[in-house]
């Protein structure tokens, strides 16, 4: 198995929506044990602390609904030069803070990706695709538009420039099963593959997520994770502002990180959305600190795909 030097990132980024709280999502993952865990499993870790945003800029924008723009904004710079130093040292796992949080840790990526001159890829594992631009959102809320940022679209004059737009075909999102009419209009007649729960009822989750992982192992590509709270099924991960029914099951969930792993591909990894103020005895928090820890190699039986007998 090989052996990660895991950078454990704290980025408490709490501007993405209203509802306050996920700023306490990096020392809930502490709390959850999540470097004696890594640690366990073999690997190194080192926590690099949290990210602090950088002094905000005056921002404006059209549409009148966005809100924290500027902080937002502060926050992806900062984050974006934090996340590009961790990748060129191990394999960071960026300890949200909303998802508004990947606009900062995927420029990074992305960077650091263009120097090492190998393709990016993005496994998206979210109820949303989060694909809004500043000028599409009717929420307001700038944690729906990451996809949109790191996929390319125009609208996002207030941030940085992608180094690299992430190109369609090298983007994947499992677990879809709330998006918006702006953004099936965006997908339609792109190469993002989307994969909503009701392909998954037809033909599970682990054929499409090979389909994607066949594809990154032949561009020998780098692949970064960004997992959502609400992938999961609220039942079992009740600690998110935006619960949305019908998510994954535990054992889905799992299933997804033992494929990852046994892929050796995945090369950093976001935990987004975890507003540990909604959560029940740490539970939630807890889950994404097995689920890393499946992605990280732990298993029943040391083996791979299992025969029948
Ligand atoms: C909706 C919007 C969203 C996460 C909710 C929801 C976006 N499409 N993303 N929760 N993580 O407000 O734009
Ligand atoms: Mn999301
Ligand atoms: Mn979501
Ligand atoms: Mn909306």
């Amino acid at each position: 198995m090989d052996r990660r030097n895991c950078i454990l990132v704290g980025v408490p980024v709490d501007s993405g929506k209203k509802r306050k709280g996920c700023l306490m999502g990096p020392d809930a993952y502490r709390t959850a044990r999540l470097a004696e865990t890594v640690t366990e499993l073999g690997h190194s870790a080192v926590d690099w602390g949290n990210v602090a945003p950088a002094e905000e800029s005056d921002t404006a924008c059209a549409n009148g609904l966005v809100h924290s723009l500027s902080e937002t904004v502060a926050w992806a710079k900062a984050v974006s030069a934090v996340a590009q130093r961790a990748a060129a040292d191990g394999f960071p796992i960026f300890l949200g803070g909303d998802h508004a949080l990947s606009m900062g840790t995927v420029h990074g990526i992305a960077a650091h990706a263009l120097e090492q001159d190998r393709p990016l890829f993005i496994l998206w594992l979210d109820a949303h695709t989060d694909l809004h631009t500043p000028m599409t959102t009717d929420s307001g809320n700038l944690h729906g538009t990451p996809m949109g940022y790191i996929s390319g679209l125009n609208g996002f004059d207030a941030f940085p420039p992608m180094p690299k737009a992430v190109p369609a075909g090298n983007i994947c999102m499992i677990g879809l099963r709330s998006v918006d009419a702006v953004e099936k209009q965006m997908l339609k007649g792109s190469e993002m593959s989307a994969i909503d729960m009701r392909v998954i009822d037809e033909h599970g989750i682990a054929k499409p997520l090979s389909a994607f992982l066949d594809k990154v192992a032949a561009a020998n590509g780098m692949l970064h994770v960004s997992l959502d709270v609400d992938f999961l099924d609220p039942t079992i991960a009740p600690a998110v502002g935006t619960t949305v029914p019908g998510g994954a099951t535990f054992r889905e969930a799992h299933h997804v990180m033992e494929i990852l792993h046994e892929s050796e591909l995945v090369t950093s990894l976001d935990l987004a959305e975890l507003n540990p103020f909604l959560d029940e005895r740490g539970r939630t928090a807890s889950l994404m600190v097995d689920l890393t820890a499946s992605l990280l190699g732990r298993r029943v039986f040391d083996r791979q795909t299992p025969s029948f007998f």
